[in-house]
């Protein structure tokens, strides 16, 4: 049987400000778009939800529910360099760490590097550990597959550990709302309501084939974790390091016009492969090569991250210009982003996607 932890920060944005700003603390905060904006909540502190604020709430609304709450707006970079805090701690006992989002993560402690034969033992010593490196608290879910710990983290929140253990895993399932479940979202429980499914009990009435008739793929996910079964494992991926494109031409390519119009249809589906990855960067590259076969590089690095096409074509002409471009054919033409900030999948105005929905 599996060890698995799922660790998810408590009221992370808001955390964060309040460590970072005394005034702020014991209060209700709203991290996002200000009231006046169209913007929403990012997220709230616990002093807030109390009035009913919560994430993805249009700030007006927030203003109404919580006329006292103080609205403060998100600084993605600190954000970022607290989660690299927290999967450095995470990674101290296990290397199979999987990152779900900025704040939280699975880890897979069957094996750990520490030798310790308690899951809920590591899981109360990394909260410990989060709260005194980063002055933010966290909670967890343990249990032996990624489903029941995801699940498990909310139910002590926040600060607190929870354990399912096989024994009682079914009576948990059964007693959860079908929105609750994770990979269920909003138009699935609309569904599934319809079909008269409302909690984990109806869910695990229903046969596999059934739930793969009318939900598809999913429909065998729904299943097997309503029966408490989950076998796909902690994957950890390495963070990426650059987002590049580039182009071989048929023939070498001398009119520096035309290499400008390649240049922009690169900084095109650089645009594109950095809107798939939410990222963005600082250091821009321009590779070159000559028709001898010789390759160049020059980079530029900006002040401000740049995710979008335009930019990127402004920042590579005159890298271009400066190496014998137009003077000497060319083979291909390159270029790639690094120095990368992978955090704008936490934009305040999107939604947090669901694997499965
Ligand atoms: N977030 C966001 N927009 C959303 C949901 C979340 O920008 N619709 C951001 C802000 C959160 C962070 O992601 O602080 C983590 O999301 P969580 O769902 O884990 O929420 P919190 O950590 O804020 O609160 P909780 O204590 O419930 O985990
Ligand atoms: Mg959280």
């Amino acid at each position: 049987m599996r060890k698995i932890i799922h660790i998810d920060m408590d009221a992370f944005y808001a955390s964060i400000e309040q460590r970072d700003n005394p005034r702020l603390r014991g209060k209700p905060v709203v991290v996002g778009g200000l009231p006046g904006s169209r913007g929403v909540v990012a997220t709230a502190s616990y002093e807030a939800r109390k009035f009913g604020v919560h994430s993805a709430m249009p700030s007006s609304k927030a203003k109404r529910l919580c006329p006292a709450a103080i609205f403060v707006k998100p600084r993605m970079q600190v954000y970022s360099a607290v989660s690299r805090e927290i999967r450095e701690i995470f990674r101290k006992y296990t290397n199979l760490v999987e990152p779900l989002s900025l704040d939280e993560a699975y880890l897979d402690v069957t094996e750990n590097k520490e030798g310790i034969p308690s899951a809920l033992w590591i899981a109360d010593r990394i909260r410990k550990e989060l709260k005194k490196r980063t002055g933010i608290t966290g909670s967890a879910g343990v249990s032996y597959n990624k489903f029941l710990a995801k699940m498990a983290s909310d139910l002590n929140k926040p600060d607190g550990s929870t354990v399912i253990t096989p024994g009682n895993a079914l009576d948990f399932i059964a007693a959860l709302p079908i929105g609750k479940f994770y990979g269920i979202g909003r138009s699935t429980e609309t569904r599934m309501q319809s079909l008269g499914i409302r909690t984990g009990a109806d869910l695990q009435t229903k046969s596999e084939s059934e739930l793969i008739r009318r939900f598809g793929k999913a429909g065998a996910y729904y299943y097997h974790v309503a029966h408490g079964r989950d076998d796909r494992p902690v994957t950890p991926f390495r963070i990426r390091k650059s987002v590049g494109a580039e182009r071989t031409f048929q023939e070498d390519i001398l009119r520096i016009e035309n290499l400008y119009e390649i240049l922009e249809t690169i900084a095109k589906s650089v645009e594109t492969r950095l809107a798939k990855a939410n990222a963005a960067g600082k250091t821009v590259t321009l590779k070159v090569r000559y028709n001898d076969f010789k390759t160049i590089t020059r980079s530029t690095t900006v002040r401000d991250f740049t995710n979008n096409a335009g930019d990127i074509l402004e920042i590579t002409r005159p890298l271009l210009d400066s190496t014998d471009a137009g003077n000497i054919p060319l083979r291909l033409l390159g270029i790639t982003l690094s120095n990368l900030d992978l955090s704008l999948d936490h934009s305040p105005y999107e939604q947090l996607e669901l694997p499965l929905d």
